[in-house]
């Protein structure tokens, strides 16, 4: 949604509630057998995996810069891109189960102390790696945005919430308060806001 709206590209958002699990409902598990958002639609198209969306939506306004044309640029986003899903994400990803999906989807309110210890040492392996690669850099790949930057951030939304251990990272700060401050990702932050989960 925030690579979208970056672009300026008209779409209309279907709300997954996930908390409901209407990712398992047949007609979308049909889309996504991955029972997963999101997932783009675009006439008989469809396209799972954020990373992958990205990249059709950034495609689509090439002079935007968010997929660079010069090979070794656009090597360098998509390799930040594959590091998202098989470090980033996943170190982040205990802290939002823990702390906000629990307690908002399953109704727990105790963290499993356990896993938040051995996430906090997996979360501090990778936010290093971010940390030291953004020092001299305004966005993840030099100066310029791009899919890389809405890829990570994407995980820092719940920082917050999720009690991110982010205070030794002043660089990642920095950054995502760079990032933070577009006026996509603001308009992004406020169409996300979770509807009531009674909501029709
Ligand atoms: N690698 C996938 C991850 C998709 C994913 O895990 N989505 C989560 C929400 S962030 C989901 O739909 N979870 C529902 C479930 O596990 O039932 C992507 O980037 O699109």
């Amino acid at each position: 949604m925030a690579v979208a709206n970056h672009l300026g590209l008209d779409y209309e958002i279907r709300f997954v509630d996930l908390r409901k699990g209407d990712q398992k409902a047949p007609q979308y598990a049909a889309l996504n057998p991955n029972m997963r958002m999101p997932t783009l639609k675009e006439g008989e198209y469809v396209l799972w995996e954020s990373s992958a969306i990205a990249q059709y939506l950034a495609a689509k306004k090439p002079e935007s810069g968010l997929l660079p044309q010069d090979e070794r640029r656009r090597l360098d986003v998509m390799r930040w891109q594959f590091w998202e899903h098989a470090h980033w994400d996943p170190a982040c990803a205990v802290f939002a189960f823990e702390y906000v999906a629990k307690p908002v989807v399953l109704g727990i309110n105790e963290p499993d102390m356990i896993a938040i210890a051995k996430g906090t040492e997996a979360f501090h392996r990778v936010a290093k790696v971010l940390d030291g690669h953004l020092e001299n850099k305004r966005f993840v790949t030099g100066d310029t945005l791009t899919l890389a930057d809405f890829g990570i951030g994407s995980a820092m939304i719940l920082a917050e919430m999720a009690h991110y251990p982010l205070e030794p990272y002043g660089e990642i700060k920095r950054w995502y308060a760079t990032l933070s401050a577009l006026p996509a990702w603001q308009k992004t932050r406020a169409q996300s806001a979770m509807p009531a989960a009674n909501a029709a």
